[in-house]
This record gives C-alpha cells, sequence and structure tokens, in this order.
C-alpha cells in the first residue's frame, strides 16, 4: 500500500481534504536542498499586505466546528505586526523560483502526486492511476504528477499562470519562501489574517456562507465526490483573485486551495501553550493546513471556515494544498 489509510491524527482522511504520502523517505533535511537565500524585493513586499497584529479570539466553539480537530476553545491570542501574501504564491512566482534555482519539488523528486478523479481524462484514467486511496478513492496516486503538470503526463499550466501552485508540499513551501526572502505564516498569525478584523465570524466575510446568494468561495457545490456543479464558477483551482477579498484585503483565505502554515499540528497543544504569538508544538509528524479547498462541501467536511484545522506530512503534496508566505 502506498498511500496512508490514516492521517497522523490518527482519524481518517478528511476526504475532501487531504491525503498522506506514506511511502516517501523523510526529506525533512532542507539542507539536501538548498536554495539561496536573499532579502525580500520590492515587488515581492508589494505583494503583502502589512497588518498591525494584537489580541483577537482564535479558535471556536460553534457547534459547526471539529472539536477533536483542536478548534476549540475560543482564547484570546496575541500576534506581532507581521504582512502576508496577499494571494497564495501563483504558478506564475512558483516558475520564477524554479527558474532562478533549479528546484526541484518533493512530488519531482518521488515522481507523483494526489490527483482528485473528476480531473484526469476518463480515458486515460488506468494509464494514468497507479493507486487510491482506499477510504478516499477520488484520490489518485498519478505517476508524473506535480506542479507544472496537475493532472499528470500531457497537462500543463496553460493558462493558469493566476492560478495557485499546487502539489507543493510543506518543504517546498518553506523553500520557496526562503528564496523570496519570505516565510510561512504561524497557525495563530493566519488565522488572524484570515478573519480579517471581524470577531468570531464563521467566513472571512461574515457568518452567511452565501450572502444574497453570492459565492464568496471556491468550494464544492453539488453530490461529492462524483459532481461538482461548479455553481461558483470553477470545479477545481481558480484564479487567485477570482472571488472578493476579506477586510484586510486578502484573497481566498478560505476555500480554493488548502494553504501550509509554519506549525506543528497538534489537536490539544494549543490547550496549554502560550497565547503571546504561539508558534506550534515543538515537534510533530504533521504540518498545520488551513482555509479548506475546492473539495470542501458541507455534507462532506466543512472546513472552509476560518477556524477549521487539519494538517498533512511535510512531504505530502496534492492537488488542492498550496501556500501564501508571510514576513
Ligand atoms: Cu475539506
Amino acid at each position: 500500500m502506498d498511500v496512508r489509510e490514516t492521517s497522523e491524527t490518527g482519524q481518517k482522511p478528511h476526504g475532501c481534504c487531504t491525503p498522506s504520502a506514506g511511502d516517501r523517505p523523510c526529506t525533512c533535511d532542507l539542507s539536501a536542498n538548498p536554495v539561496p537565500r536573499i532579502e525580500a524585493s520590492a515587488e515581492t513586499l508589494a505583494r503583502m499586505v502589512r497588518l498591525p497584529g494584537g489580541r483577537f479570539l482564535m479558535g471556536t466553539d460553534s457547534e459547526e466546528g471539529f472539536p477533536q480537530d483542536g478548534e476549540g476553545p475560543v482564547r484570546a491570542v496575541t500576534v506581532r505586526p507581521f504582512s502576508i501574501d496577499r494571494t497564495n504564491v501563483t504558478n506564475r512566482l512558483f516558475r520564477q523560483f524554479v527558474e532562478a534555482t533549479g528546484y526541484r519539488t518533493d512530488a519531482e523528486r518521488f515522481g507523483w502526486s494526489f490527483v482528485f478523479w473528476l480531473h484526469i481524462p476518463k480515458a486515460r484514467f488506468d494509464e494514468l492511476v497507479e493507486d487510491t486511496v482506499r477510504s478516499a478513492p477520488w484520490w489518485c496516486k498519478v505517476r508524473g504528477a506535480w506542479w507544472s503538470a496537475p493532472e499528470g503526463p500531457g497537462s500543463n499550466l496553460l493558462r493558469r499562470d493566476d492560478y495557485p501552485v499546487v502539489h507543493v508540499s510543506w518543504n517546498d513551501a518553506v523553500a520557496y519562501a526562503q528564496w523570496s526572502g519570505q516565510r510561512l505564516p504561524t497557525e495563530a498569525e493566519w488565522e488572524y489574517a484570515a478573519r480579517g478584523g471581524l470577531e468570531q465570524k464563521i467566513y472571512p466575510w461574515g457568518d452567511k456562507l452565501r450572502p444574497k446568494g453570492k459565492h464568496m468561495c471556491n468550494i464544492w457545490q453539488g453530490d461529492f465526490p462524483n459532481h461538482d456543479t461548479g455553481d461558483d464558477g470553477y470545479a477545481g483551482t481558480c484564479p487567485v483573485e477570482a472571488f472578493p477579498p476579506n477586510g484586510y484585503g486578502l484573497y481566498s483565505m478560505t476555500g480554493n486551495t488548502w494553504e501550509w502554515c509554519a506549525d506543528w499540528f497538534s489537536a490539544d497543544f494549543h490547550r496549554t501553550a502560550s497565547c503571546d504569538n504561539p508558534t506550534g508544538p515543538p515537534s510533530g509528524t504533521s504540518r498545520v493546513t488551513r482555509g479548506g479547498s475546492f473539495l470542501c462541501h458541507k455534507s462532506y467536511c466543512n472546513r472552509y471556515r476560518v477556524a477549521a484545522r487539519s494538517s498533512n506530512t511535510p512531504d505530502s503534496s496534492t492537488s488542492n494544498t498550496g501556500f501564501r508566505c508571510a514576513l
């Protein structure tokens, strides 16, 4: 078996969320993949928003939350002033990084990544799909799938320059950030940013999923996992600025792709940890992901809320996980 049946937290994979690669040798040693470190350029800084930081109420105790994920309890957390990218890192930006450094992503080095089944051409399904996750068969192990060939051999990024880069592992995200002179946001910074100045709202824009019937983020509509009606305009990822920004001017903090955070994941570490600029547990086996993706649906996982949490191993990559950087 090539892929894990359970996540690092011992739960079943979230299904519409992200499966873990179970057979990849550890690549946590980033020195195996050195990238030059530079100061963040004026261009990079221009893509970021400076936030004042301060105290905010993190997490949720609401009935919609998943207590087993460690979404609660609600606690007053303080973050320092920081900057964060307005959008996910795009294919265009990631290409600049790869061209400048020759960096090879974990998916390229291992030779495969996870692709959602409806995005694989039916006629080529048997040829391309090497394995599926038993408890979540819509996740397909596709040899030759990586950031520049998101649906496997024969696919490309044509007209997707402004889409979020996907099939990037936590290691890949950190390598990019080292090159751009940035870093990944801590989980607390991510949630502070996602809330956009609102207090204890479910979504980055408020409590109503579709105010006045309007789609505010890219998630699943229809019968998961068989039919995505694409009622929000997209049945996969969408351009990073396709939906309106939140109160801080940040795009797609929920939906579109999961976003890597710097922290190790724990369902309960924060219950006893300091709330002053928290950076997560000192060690762990999987890294935090936040925000949900185009695959999230209320009937299945409902993790496109600002308080929702998930995680994956640092060398895992999927077609619905990307990142944005902080500084
Ligand atoms: Cu989900």
